[in-house]
């Protein structure tokens, strides 16, 4: 759907004193920049500017101090700041222009259903340390450990008709895939229509939540769960066998607020282009990186099984599979469940 393109904002305009002072720390590197300069930056005493680095420090940033260089950020924390993931945003059309950080809550997704109800704009991404009602699609569980994974969810108010929503969840698969490929150097396949796997185990998970009427979108909370660090051991006996994280597949531990920050650009860029009517191209993107084509598939949708091959994806984001009456069904994403079948002998 075509409307007019969204002019790029700077999200740098709702972070507070910490995300500004980070911000010049990460543009100065390693020459540093000055106490003096950064009271003149945000109007405000070098007594004022020490105050905060202090305070930065005690949350486990570490920041060098020379008279002839001044402040340097040499390390961050292992920890999501609301600041701190504004600094390294640059500049937005919609998504990552406001971000909250919460330690611990039920879900994000519920939070961001609150926003939408009271009329915040769309962009808004809200992060939790940990969620204590995680949940996936069909009212399933999505286990969210405390302060090793990115548990978030997204605000949007796409002008897209409800059928059309899973354009959504195929946008938001390849810009956690791209983002964790650009950053980590692995290449994470998508199942469809909401997985993004290592082989058969799983990595992230989408689930999409629509407040809608009959012809129209009113908004969309778009969560996502990405099993950043999780020690493997923390999955629960049930879900172990199916899952993974990025750390067990690199074999080192990844940067959270790096990946955070990559993962909203990458929305925002691919929410553009679906905006402008570019879905194809990232169509294409999906098909490419999609397991599930090709294949063997059973699919439940409530009650119906449908047996066939999974052949291609249509301009709505739904799959179409060809039976074994040799109809084409096309499924829907949302409620269903899909596993491949072993090809037959
Ligand atoms: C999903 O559902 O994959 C969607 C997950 C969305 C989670 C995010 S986190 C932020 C936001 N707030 C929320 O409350 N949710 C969203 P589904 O396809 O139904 O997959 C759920 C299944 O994945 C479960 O039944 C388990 O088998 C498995 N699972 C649960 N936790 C997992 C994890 N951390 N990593 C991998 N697999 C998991």
């Amino acid at each position: 759907m075509n409307f007019a393109p969204k002019p790029l904002l700077d999200p740098a305009a709702k972070m507070g004193a910490d995300g500004r002072i980070l911000a010049a720390m990460r543009q100065a590197g390693e020459v540093g920049v000055s106490g003096a300069e950064l009271a003149r930056q945000l109007g405000v005493s070098r007594a004022a500017v020490w105050a905060r680095i202090e305070e930065l420090r005690k949350h486990g940033y570490e920041i060098g101090a020379s008279p002839h260089q001044g402040y340097v950020l040499k390390a961050t924390p292992d920890l999501l700041h609301a600041d701190d993931l504004l600094s390294r945003m640059g500049r937005v059309r919609v998504i990552g222009r406001d971000i909250r950080v919460f330690g611990e809550t039920n879900s994000t997704n519920d939070i961001v259903e609150k926003l939408a109800r009271d009329g915040v704009s769309e962009g808004i991404a809200v992060f939790a340390e940990s969620q204590t009602k995680g949940r996936g699609r069909l009212g399933r569980r999505w286990v969210s450990p405390d302060g090793c994974g990115l548990w978030f969810s997204v605000l949007l108010r796409p002008n897209l008709r409800p059928q059309a929503a899973t354009q959504l969840t195929v946008i938001s698969a390849v810009a956690v895939a791209r983002a964790i490929e650009r950053q980590t150097g692995l290449s994470p396949e998508i199942k469809w229509p909401n997985d993004i796997v290592f082989g058969t185990r799983k990595c992230a998970g989408i689930l999409i939540e629509l407040g809608a009427e009959l012809d129209h979108i009113r908004h969309v909370v778009l969560g996502i769960g990405i099993d950043v660090n999780v020690p493997v051991e923390c999955f629960p006996e049930e879900v172990r066998p199916i899952a993974t994280s990025l750390q067990a597949e690199a074999g080192h531990r990844i940067d959270r607020a790096e990946l955070a920050a990559g993962v909203l650009k990458e929305l925002d860029a691919a929410y553009h282009r679906l905006n402008t009517g570019d879905f194809h191209e990232i169509g294409d993107e999906w098909m490419r990186r999609c397991t599930t084509l090709g294949k063997r598939v059973r699919i439940l949708m409530g009650d119906r099984l449908i047996v066939g091959t999974a052949e291609a994806l249509d301009e709505e984001g739904s799959l179409l599979v060809r039976s074994e009456h040799g109809r084409i069904e096309r499924i829907v994403g949302g409620d269903v469940t899909l596993e491949k079948v072993p090809p037959q002998p």
